[in-house]
């Protein structure tokens, strides 16, 4: 416990040096801007990408998610601390290669179309809409482009304080302290109720995004949809769906069309090799394969492992229940046949 109470203070001291909150000139104009249409940020589509926003442009396109749902009347949330939250939201990513403030938001995007486009909201209450747009935002704050197995193997202050979600613990805390700091609380207008019923949503949805979740709750959601569940309002149930959606969500740049996978992927490569730089340099470990440079040429390999092992059967489920999120299944189906090509040439 006095080892607990060493960590968290390690890690606030960390985080105090990093933390910000948006400046009051960032928000008074991004509270001035005009906030274009969905269509012109092509918001309903599963094949949004984030290539061609500037930076501000990012904030509106979260910005018109949140107007786009009527979030923003539904809760009385106050519109200049809306887009504080999201400017500091913004501003607590770092700049790594992946699990940046650019994969939040296409995270939140995919989850926003699988609501309007793939007509899921209708399952979903106002409540559990606006936790899980929050969810998808705030799902790897802080994210310091290593995984939860690196955490363990430094012994770093993170792992000390959470032994399994290790990451995805910390997403949740600096979601918290952010909502926590002057006039970011976006949920301020909300009864006591309906606010621990959202931050409850937020915090099992982030921590879902941890595969090691995925794998456990994977096999309870299968027994449902076998035995032709299309109820999904008890607790546990919308547990269950809340989780898989967060996955689904969070791997969703495997269904973009081929241009915007193959570049997205690179990220992901390069990220997992600056991983394995520091476990050679740090740790004088031989990284695994996925993480070391000299096996670049496995990479489609790795691609067609991942889509049959994770993805594929994860969209195929969902849009066995939910046919209108289709788009995801066969995008990454044409992914996968494109990867094997790839494979296939080495
Ligand atoms: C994933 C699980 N991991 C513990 C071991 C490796 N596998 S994998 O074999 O399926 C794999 C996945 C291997 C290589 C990969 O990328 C090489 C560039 C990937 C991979 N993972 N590919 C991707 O395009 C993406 Br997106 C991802 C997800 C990375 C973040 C992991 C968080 C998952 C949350 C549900
Ligand atoms: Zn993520």
């Amino acid at each position: 416990n006095a080892c607990k109470l060493m960590a968290k203070q390690k890690v606030a001291l960390e985080c105090l040096s990093y933390h910000a909150t948006a400046s009051t000139d960032d928000t008074a104009k991004l509270c001035q801007d005009v906030i274009p249409s969905a269509e012109t940020y092509n918001l309903y589509s599963f094949k949004f990408h984030d290539f061609d926003l500037s930076d501000e442009d990012t904030c509106r396109a979260t910005l018109r998610m949140f107007l786009e749902c009527s979030l923003v009347e539904k809760f009385h949330i106050p519109y200049d601390v809306l887009c504080r939250w999201t400017l500091s939201v913004k501003k607590n990513y770092r700049p790594v290669k992946y699990h940046n403030w650019r994969h939040a938001l296409n995270v939140a995007q995919t989850m926003f179309a699988m609501m309007k486009t793939g007509k899921m909201e209708r399952f979903m209450s106002d409540l559990e809409i606006l936790g899980l747009l929050v969810a998808c935002l705030c799902h790897d704050l802080d994210h310091r482009g290593t995984n939860n197995a690196f955490q363990t193997k430094t012994e770093s202050p993170l792992a000390i304080l959470y032994s399994t979600s290790t990451m995805e613990h910390h997403h949740f805390d600096q979601c918290v302290m952010i909502l926590n700091s002057e006039s970011n609380n976006i949920f301020q207008a909300l009864s006591p109720v309906d606010y621990k019923c959202v931050m409850r949503v937020v915090e099992t949805a982030i921590l879902s995004t941890d595969l090691a979740m995925y794998f456990k709750k994977k096999s309870k959601f299968l027994e449902l949809v076998e035995n032709g569940e299309f109820d999904w309002q008890s607790p546990e149930k919308k547990e269950l769906l809340c989780g898989m959606m967060m996955t689904a969500c969070d791997v969703s740049a495997i269904a973009k069309p081929w241009e915007v996978q193959h570049k997205v992927a690179k990220l992901v490569a390069d990220e997992f090799f600056d991983q394995g730089d520091l476990e050679k340099l740090q740790l004088n470990q031989q990284p695994i394969a996925m993480m070391d440079r000299e096996k670049k040429d496995e990479l489609p390999q790795m691609q067609v492992g991942f889509i049959d092992m994770i993805c594929l059967p994860l969209y195929k489920v969902l849009s066995d229940t939910f046919p209108w999120i289709q788009p995801l299944y066969t995008g990454t189906l044409e992914n996968k046949q494109r990867w094997q090509d790839l494979a296939e040439k080495v």
